[in-house]
């Protein structure tokens, strides 16, 4: 049967399991649009800006394992996207990207909009290519989505020229894609044993795409079983849940450091799913680089990345269910030496989450760490907690305990603007579940166009914008870097409140503690009679620029050393 290129494209869609296309419309692909009018089981979501397409489509991928797949117009809408297509590269998280394209009869002319997008996004998508004929839309389409979910997941850009979707074919459809990935073989799983069985201070490390419930279940049984310390990487905190006794933190920016020493100190570190990336690695330092002291177990899901920067002596390309549950089927270690160790290492993180002394003594107007704590008793446990890039977010990674798998939606590229779009397709796709965006009133504003979406689609996000009146990590590095010289970092924000309301949101601020739990009662109570947004702006004290530390303290410091 013969049909136009765009009912085939979006047939295809549909096969490979699409129900959700988030996209910015452009006239390059009309026909799409249009096709997409017939196809019910697909919910397009139309955002305000690209990045919250690609943003959006990210989130979707992380909370529900499948492909997110955006669409968007060519040049300007590229552009405007390839935020998200960055950082589902460097998150590891599978999606398709479809672009407008300049037509074949004016390609290579600079013409209108046009970009080799080719070139543009070789260095940031697992595979770029064009469509050019119909006919082969169904090959195309399914190796995307092939590419996009197998070994080390990522982005993929297909670009669809306009005189393709003119065409018309008559093409059978591909069938949908099957994830491939390794499986640990019996002498790999073996050796973990036998080096398990020669550890003094073994550590788990967690990271990484890839993970299912069967997964992350079998692992806290493998970690239970051998009484094993368990971290997590940057921003991948929900691998295991926080409230767990052999969960003991983080491995990422502000780290613990007897967190951090103890990575330093171990001498088997078991590194399941992580890119051992610049920020779990404190800048390649917990580390060394090429061959680290520890001996180093590295499972990952892509060969490429195993060898790139470390050395492991063990290396094992494999999926995350297929490796956890060899782990969990594995006879464990009898009676550890560090059961003590572990325990120890829990009570460390604990310590670390009680709040840190940094308001010199003075009790702060408006406690932050209270704050969390609040929001911590108040909110179900299953809450999906999503932030952007900003110091503030070191009050969710810190003080927040993730409870177990899609309940963090964060960029480890550390892209501003992610938290909010990333927020509202969360509450899209779980309208059952609470979802809470931490944002920075920097981070805040780069995307809060997209509280027109929540309000279209009545997403009742709860956001928190930590106002502190600048972009609090710049200035930071800049104090430390050329002291009491501040220049572009300071900001000068608009009525947060008064933005959300005209949204239909939900919009206060609250200077103080006491106010804090009130005004969230009222949110929440709006949330959940209203189905839209609702933004607090928190008024932080400024001098409060990380959980530990004060700005005039990095300042003194610096001028000391100076
Ligand atoms: C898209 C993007 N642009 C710039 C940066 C560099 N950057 C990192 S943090 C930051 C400031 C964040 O400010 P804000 O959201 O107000 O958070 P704060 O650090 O003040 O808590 C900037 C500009 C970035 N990470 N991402
Ligand atoms: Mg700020």
């Amino acid at each position: 049967m013969t049909r136009t290129a765009a009912r085939i494209l979006v047939d295809q869609l549909q096969i490979q399991g699409v129900n959700h296309v988030f996209c910015v419309p452009g006239e390059s692909y009309l026909a799409v649009l249009d096709a997409l009018y017939d196809a019910r089981s697909i919910r397009l979501v139309v955002n305000r800006h690209e990045s919250g397409s690609t943003f959006m489509a990210d989130a979707y991928a992380k909370l529900t394992g499948q492909p997110g797949v955006a669409f968007v117009t060519r040049g300007p809408g590229a552009t405007n996207a390839s935020i998200g297509v960055h950082s589902a590269f460097q998150d590891s998280t599978p999606m398709v990207l479809f672009i407008g394209q300049v037509g074949n009869d004016f390609v290579e002319r600079e013409a209108f909009q046009e970009i080799d997008y080719r070139r543009m996004f070789s260095q940031m998508a697992k595979w770029v290519a064009q469509i050019d004929v119909a006919s082969r839309i169904p090959e195309f389409v399914a190796r995307a989505f092939q590419v996009a979910a197998s070994g080390r997941p990522g982005p993929v850009v297909l670009a669809l020229p306009e005189d393709l979707l003119e065409q018309t074919a008559d093409v059978e459809d591909a069938a949908c894609h099957q994830p491939v990935q390794s499986a640990p073989t019996d002498s790999q799983i073996g050796g973990i044993r036998r080096l398990l069985g020669e550890a003094r201070a073994p550590l788990v490390l967690l990271g990484g795409t890839g993970w299912t419930d069967t997964a992350c279940d079998n692992l806290r049984r493998f970690a239970e079983a051998n009484h094993l310390p368990v971290a997590c990487a940057f921003r991948f905190q929900d691998l295991f849940d926080n409230r767990h006794p052999n969960y003991v933190g983080d491995v990422g920016i502000g780290i613990n450091p007897k967190l951090a020493q103890r990575v330093r100190d171990a001498d088997l570190l078991l590194a399941i799913g992580p890119r051992l990336g610049e920020m779990t690695t404190g800048g390649y330092s917990l580390l060394s680089v090429p061959r680290p002291k520890q001996t180093l177990v590295h499972i990952h899901q892509g060969v490429e990345e195993l060898g790139r920067v470390y050395q492991a002596q063990t290396m094992i390309a494999s999926g995350m269910p297929q490796v956890a549950a060899r782990l969990a089927a594995m006879m464990p270690v009898e009676s550890p030496t560090w059961a003590t160790a572990t325990r120890e290492a829990r009570a460390d993180y604990e310590a670390w989450q009680a709040k840190a002394p940094v308001y010199g003594g003075e009790k702060p107007r408006l406690d932050l760490w209270q704050v969390v704590q609040m929001l911590q008793a108040s909110l179900p446990a299953d809450t999906i907690v999503t932030n952007g890039a900003g110091n503030f977010s070191a009050w969710a990674h810190r003080y927040w305990r993730y409870a177990g798998l899609r309940t963090q939606l964060a960029p480890t590229s550390g892209a501003m603007g992610y938290g909010v779009p990333a927020g509202i397709a969360a509450k899209l796709l779980a309208p059952e579940r609470t979802v809470l965006t931490f944002a920075g009133d920097g981070d805040f504003l780069m995307t809060a166009q997209e509280l027109a979406t929540a309000a279209m689609y009545r997403a009742g996000v709860l956001i928190l914008i930590f106002n502190n009146g600048m972009y609090g990590t710049i200035r930071m590095h800049q104090e430390r870097h050329h002291p009491a010289r501040v220049i572009g970092t300071d900001l000068l924000n608009p009525r947060f409140d008064m933005l959300a309301q005209s949204y239909g949101g939900f919009g206060a601020v609250v200077e103080s503690s006491a106010q804090f739990g009130p005004t969230l009662e009222e949110a929440l109570a709006f949330i959940g009679s209203r189905k839209m947004p609702a933004v607090i702006e928190l008024r932080t004290d400024a001098q409060v620029i990380t959980p530990g530390t004060t700005l005039s303290a990095i300042r003194a410091n610096a001028l000391a050393s100076h």
